[in-house]
């Protein structure tokens, strides 16, 4: 019996605040993409969901830095990452902003929510604040020396140099990013999310609960940053873009972007079923999944499942399956210094060519540790493998059967082994059934396990076992004394190319849909559903 009656999942929404490129989507898009399309091969309920972030600093300030307003300045990326998405062919159910009515309407419903049940812990404190730029000053966008290791550029948060974890008032001579200048302390008045009273509960749901299907990488950020304790964290700020706090007393102040976003994969679920969004979010039956990079774990994996506890009657994600970073050549991937391959870029100048990308990002994907792109890579993953593996073994078969059998799948039936040759012929014929059946369970259960590298060389092995299994048959000499044999030889090869475009839907859906084209086989689809 299935475990689960329907999936919903989420891939990270990434800040409008700049074009994508391939680093973004190998860490969350691609192998959420990949995951979903394998569901719905397996006639699953899925819903699909996700959309752009577009709160925050980094917002306010890109906006500013390209003399726009915050509101401008989203409408431009969030169009543009949209666009970007749909032409690479991911297949969200829905791609939706946080600027929306909606996701506000939603966003403060929860707030009153935790707030209601009293939860929440009001104070008020100092905080840096930028005279010139009159606003308070987020933890990234303050600098200064780190107090443990002397590094002049530490964040406000964090010492990049030695790691330490910061505070920004423990930085010595403190400058704003911003201006430059050095921030004045001023009284700020916030509210808080108590994490440290879910502390019990995460070490019982997280650290026991999934210390067997979690990947390793993410429970472990997850285990280390639970067992330093945990800390009430504010989940407003002073700034004037973002979602109003809707209490009386709290003019001037939004929702902190990590308490509203994560709640974006809710109000877009509303949107795009108004009518049964509750079963995707509140049925135990529902596998919730989230895809993410790195950097997003502990949001996560133990903020936002601590908010939907708090909630109450939420279901929690059942797996958290995030990547590592991509490079490029050698080198972090960065916007500023335009060391990228970006999204929209790749698909004006290669048109037609979206499942090379994809093939190549999936059998780098950094699933368990950093991994590195380089085009030399690229070149060859494409030439010798995608084009000479699976492209030549499907070509030789369509090939074969329109010169001997003009086109039509010649009949299956037993073939009596009445010669030495057919004896063979039939032995390798039952080796590649054995392969094949292997390499076809291999790969459902590396994708239901979210290896999809693994998953990908094991579809890759369909056509290895096809390429194999006509070179040693080899039909083009037997043709010259046994049409019967011929016959089945190419039907069991067909059989082949029939599994291997079901097989490639979630890794190549162009090459799958072609495949099936050729086939005239679109039944073949419904192959693998359970
Ligand atoms: N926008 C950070 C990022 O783009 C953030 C993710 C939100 S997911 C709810 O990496
Ligand atoms: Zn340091």
């Amino acid at each position: 019996m299935k475990k689960f009656k329907r999936y919903t999942v989420t891939a990270a929404l990434p800040y409008a605040n700049g074009p994508l490129h391939i680093g973004h989507i190998a860490g969350a898009y691609l192998p959420a993409d990949t995951y979903v399309r394998f569901l719905r091969l397996r006639g699953e309920d899925v819903a699909f969901v996700g959309g752009s972030d577009e709160h925050g600093v980094a917002i306010s300030i890109g906006a500013k830095k390209e003399g726009l307003s915050p509101r401008a300045y989203v409408d431009k990326y969030h169009e543009m990452m949209k666009k970007a998405f749909i032409d690479f062919g991911i297949s969200f159910d829905i791609y939706s902003r946080t600027s929306n009515d909606l996701h506000y309407k939603t966003s403060q419903e929860f707030f009153l929510n935790v707030h209601q049940k009293d939860l929440l812990i009001e104070e008020t404190s100092d905080q840096y604040f930028d005279e010139q730029e009159g606003i308070f000053l987020a933890d990234r966008y303050i600098i200064g020396t780190c107090p443990n290791c002397g590094n002049t550029n530490a964040y406000g948060d964090q010492c990049e140099k030695c790691g330490t974890s910061l505070s920004p008032k423990q930085l010595i001579n403190p400058r704003s990013t911003v201006s430059g200048n050095t921030p004045v302390l001023r009284p700020t008045k916030h509210w808080y999310f108590p994490l440290d009273k879910f502390e019990g509960w995460l070490r019982e749901w997280l650290i026991e609960g999934h210390i067997n299907d979690w990947k390793p990488n993410v429970y472990g950020q997850c285990k280390s940053w639970i067992e330093q304790g945990l800390l009430p964290r504010s989940i407003t700020r002073d700034l004037d873009w973002g979602i109003p706090v809707p209490l009386p007393d709290a003019k001037g102040k939004v929702l902190y972007v990590w308490f509203d976003a994560p709640i974006g994969y809710i109000s877009a679920t509303k949107e795009l079923k108004p009518a049964d969004w509750e079963k995707y979010w509140k049925d135990p039956e529902t596998r919730l999944i989230h895809f993410i990079g790195k950097d997003n774990i502990v949001f996560h994996c133990i903020i936002f499942p601590s908010m939907l506890k708090a909630a109450g009657d939420y279901i929690l994600p059942d797996n958290v399956p995030a990547n590592e970073f991509l490079n490029l050549e050698g080198d972090k991937l960065s916007t500023s210094r335009n060391h990228a391959v970006w999204l929209h870029e790749y698909l004006l100048e290669f048109p037609g060519r979206k499942d090379e990308l994809r093939y190549v990002l999936n059998s780098i994907s950094p699933e368990t540790k950093d991994s590195d792109f380089t085009w030399k890579d690229y070149q060859q993953k494409v030439n010798s493998e995608l084009v000479a593996i699976l492209g030549n073994f499907v070509n030789r078969v369509m090939v074969l059967t329109w010169k001997y059998f003009d086109g039509k799948v010649p009949s299956g039936h037993e073939l009596p082994a009445t010669t030495e040759k057919r004896k063979r012929i039939l032995e390798l014929y039952n080796k590649a059934h054995t392969d094949l059946n292997r390499s076809v369970k291999a790969m459902i259960d590396a994708l239901s396990h979210f290896r999809f590298r693994e998953g990908q060389f094991e579809m890759m092995n369909l056509a290895r076992i096809g390429n194999k299994f006509l070179a040693d048959t080899e039909p083009w000499k037997v043709a010259k004394e046994d049409m019967e044999a011929v016959g089945c030889i190419l039907n069991y090869a067909l059989t082949v190319v029939g599994n291997i475009s079901v097989a490639c839907a979630p890794f190549l859906p162009e090459a799958s849909s072609n495949i099936v084209r050729q086939l005239n086989g679109d039944a073949l689809m419904d192959k693998w559903k359970m």
